[in-house]
């Protein structure tokens, strides 16, 4: 019996880490999404870690497996260890090297995402995202380059979605679009977040990014997309009973269609 626990504990390891190496199951996909910014830190921290714990996994597996062949049966060499102060103090020295050389490492590279960001307005795509119960509104400053003035009172969820005051002449030519974040390739993006209610998170998988909303405050992020096509952006964070239809479509397209796109839509 203890052999055929050993020969399972075995297998199942060895199965568990020829699955997550193949990172696929015929059609069924766990690998990342397709990377489309130049920014591939995020991935290579991942991999590293993955595999770190990978080998901890199936090391550690193997000789919980030999142990119970070795001692199946009431074998007579078992004897009662009452520790090892210096065995436990090196395994956990070990351990705690590993994990905190991995965290500085991810520190480091979170840190270089979140100070990369573009912050001259000057040369940089400016955005605004907002995120309510349960869908993204996103906003373009439109040809003066300035965001309006939005006010809580003149909110209309069908027709003037953030309040944007109409007699500001900032606010006349915004651009608002329900659901969709439209974007020119190979171009640096500011977005700046808000939330109209509780905390959301904008999160779009393929660009690796992860931010909260939190609802008061006006966050910035910054991203650059190198690849044209339709990906999707989801809410993170648990919001409400309607959390799991929060998603919108961000579309990477070509400068010359974005600025034909920007022109085509009349402001609000
Ligand atoms: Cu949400």
């Amino acid at each position: 019996m203890a052999a055929a626990i050993a020969i399972l504990i075995w297998f199942l390891a060895i199965v568990v880490v020829l699955l997550f190496s193949a990172g696929h199951l015929g059609s069924v996909n766990w690998n990342f999404p397709e990377l489309i910014t130049n920014f591939s830190d995020i991935d290579s921290q991942f991999y590293l870690t993955l595999t770190i714990t990978g080998i901890a996994f199936l090391l550690s597996h193997l000789i919980l497996g030999y142990f119970i062949f070795k001692y199946k049966d009431n074998n007579p060499l078992v004897k009662y260890s009452k520790g090892n102060n210096r065995l436990e103090v090196t395994y956990a020295l070990g351990v705690g090297i590993v994990f905190i050389a991995l965290a500085v490492m991810s520190q480091r590279i979170w840190t270089k995402i979140y100070f990369a960001q573009p912050t001259n307005p000057t040369n940089v795509l400016q955005i605004e995202a907002t995120a309510e119960q349960f869908r993204w509104i996103f906003r373009y400053s439109g040809k003066d380059n300035k965001f309006g003035e939005t006010l809580l009172e003149l909110v209309n969820k069908d027709h003037n979605p953030l309040g944007l005051n109409q007699k500001d002449t900032n606010s006349n030519d915004d651009i608002v679009k329900l659901s969709e974040l439209v974007i020119p390739v190979d171009e640096p993006i500011k977005l700046i977040l808000r939330s109209h209610d509780v905390m959301h998170s904008f999160f779009v998988p393929n660009l690796r990014l992860k931010q909260d909303v939190i609802p008061g405050m006006s966050m910035a992020t910054g991203f650059e997309a190198n690849k044209i096509g339709e990906y999707e952006i989801a809410c993170a964070e648990l919001c409400g009973q309607g959390h799991y239809r929060m998603r919108a479509k961000l579309r990477v397209i070509s400068k010359e269609d974005f600025n034909n796109w920007l022109k085509s839509d009349p402001p609000k």
